[in-house]
């Protein structure tokens, strides 16, 4: 399962939508602007910051659009 923790109007989580969705891949969305996702981030990842991915079968965990992206492409990419 695949988590994407998001902000509504955030250009570095449609970066990402956009990348998941070019991939063929669907994310369990959760958006900050409720403070009960807010607080469940920021326990999780140390920070209130969009987007957050959770690859709960790979154990994987990270901020940063560019690293999710890279990520995504690596792991679910036609080449990976
Ligand atoms: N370098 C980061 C920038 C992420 C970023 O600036 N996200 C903003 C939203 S667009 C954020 O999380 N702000 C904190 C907040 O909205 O509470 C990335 O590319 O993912």
């Amino acid at each position: 399962m695949l988590i994407l923790y998001v902000k509504t109007g955030c250009p570095f989580c449609a970066k990402v939508l956009a990348a998941g969705k070019e991939l063929g891949i669907e994310f369990d969305e959760k958006n900050i602007a409720d403070p009960a996702i807010a607080d469940e981030l920021i326990k999780r990842g140390g920070k209130r910051m969009v987007p957050y991915l959770v690859d709960e079968d790979a154990c994987e965990e990270m901020y940063e659009s560019d690293d999710i992206v890279a990520y995504l492409h690596k792991s679910f990419g036609k080449n990976s």
